[in-house]
C-alpha cells in the first residue's frame, strides 16, 4: 500500500504521528478530521478560511491526493487540536482516503449550493463514509458558497432534510465571507470534546487498527 503512494504522502502520514505525541503533552484533545466532498465544492478554501481567517480566490490546484493542517482551537479551557485533513474528490484519489477514514472521529461533508450534482453525490458519499468510518465518527454535513444567493440551485430546506434524513447536523457555510466556518469546526470539536470526556479513547488501539488497515491493503489489492 506504501509503495502506491507518492513520497510525499508518506512523508506527510509520518509527520502526522510525530506531530501527535511531541504538541499534546499537557491537557490536550486530539481529533482527527476530514474534509469530503466534490471536486470544486470548497473543502481546501474552508479548511484556509479557518486556518487563516481569508479567502483566497481561485482554484487550489495543488492539492494532490490528501494533506493535513493543524489547528488548536481553546474549548471551555481545554485545548483541542484538530489534525485536519483536505482531501482532492476526484474519484481516482478516493481509495487513498479509504485509510484515513478509519483514524478520523469527524468528517466535514460539502456540497456547493450553486451546483447541483455536488447535492445529488452526496447521498454516494454517506454511503461510501459509512462503510469506511468506525460507527462514532461525527458527520456534519455543510452547503458551502452561501454567499452566492443568485446562483442558488440547491435550497437550504433541501440541505435540511437531507442532513434530517441520515441524523447529520447540518448548516450553509461560505468560505468567502466566512460565515459559520469557525462554527462548523468548532461545533464538531465540541461534540467529540465532550465524548472524550464521558469515555476516554484508547490511542493505541486505533493506531493497532490504523496500521492493520494498512496491511489489509497492500496484501489484497492495488490502490490504482
Ligand atoms: N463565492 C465563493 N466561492 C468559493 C467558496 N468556496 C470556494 N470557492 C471557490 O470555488 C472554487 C473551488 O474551491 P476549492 O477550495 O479549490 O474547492 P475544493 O476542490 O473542494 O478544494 C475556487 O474557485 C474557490 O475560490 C465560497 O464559499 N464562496
Ligand atoms: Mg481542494
Amino acid at each position: 500500500w506504501k509503495q502506491s503512494h507518492d513520497k510525499d504522502n508518506t512523508n506527510r502520514i509520518k509527520n502526522s504521528t510525530e506531530n501527535t505525541s511531541t504538541i499534546c503533552v499537557s491537557v490536550c484533545v486530539f481529533l482527527q478530521t476530514i474534509l469530503v466532498g466534490d471536486s470544486g465544492v470548497g473543502k481546501t478554501s474552508l479548511l484556509v478560511q479557518f486556518d487563516q481567517g481569508k479567502f483566497i480566490p481561485g482554484s487550489f490546484s495543488a492539492t494532490v491526493g490528501i494533506g493535513f493542517t493543524n489547528k488548536v482551537v481553546t474549548l471551555d479551557e481545554v485545548k483541542v487540536k484538530l489534525q485536519i485533513w483536505d482531501t482532492a474528490g476526484q474519484e481516482r484519489f478516493r481509495s487513498v482516503t479509504h485509510a484515513y477514514y478509519r483514524d478520523a472521529h469527524a468528517l466535514l461533508l460539502l456540497y456547493d449550493i450553486t451546483n447541483k450534482s455536488s447535492f445529488d453525490n452526496i447521498r454516494a458519499w454517506l454511503t461510501e463514509i459509512h462503510e469506511y468510518t468506525q460507527s462514532d465518527v461525527v458527520i456534519m454535513l455543510l452547503g458551502n458558497k452561501a454567499d452566492m444567493s443568485s446562483e442558488r440551485a440547491i435550497r437550504r430546506e433541501e440541505g435540511e432534510r437531507l442532513a434530517r434524513e441520515y441524523s447529520v447536523p447540518f448548516m450553509e457555510t461560505s468560505a468567502m465571507t466566512g460565515v459559520n466556518v469557525e462554527l462548523a469546526f468548532t461545533a464538531v470539536a465540541r461534540e467529540l470534546q465532550q465524548r472524550s470526556v464521558q469515555q476516554p479513547s484508547e490511542p493505541r488501539f486505533q493506531i493497532h487498527e490504523y496500521i492493520d488497515a494498512q496491511k489489509e491493503k497492500s496484501s489484497c489489492c492495488r490502490v490504482f
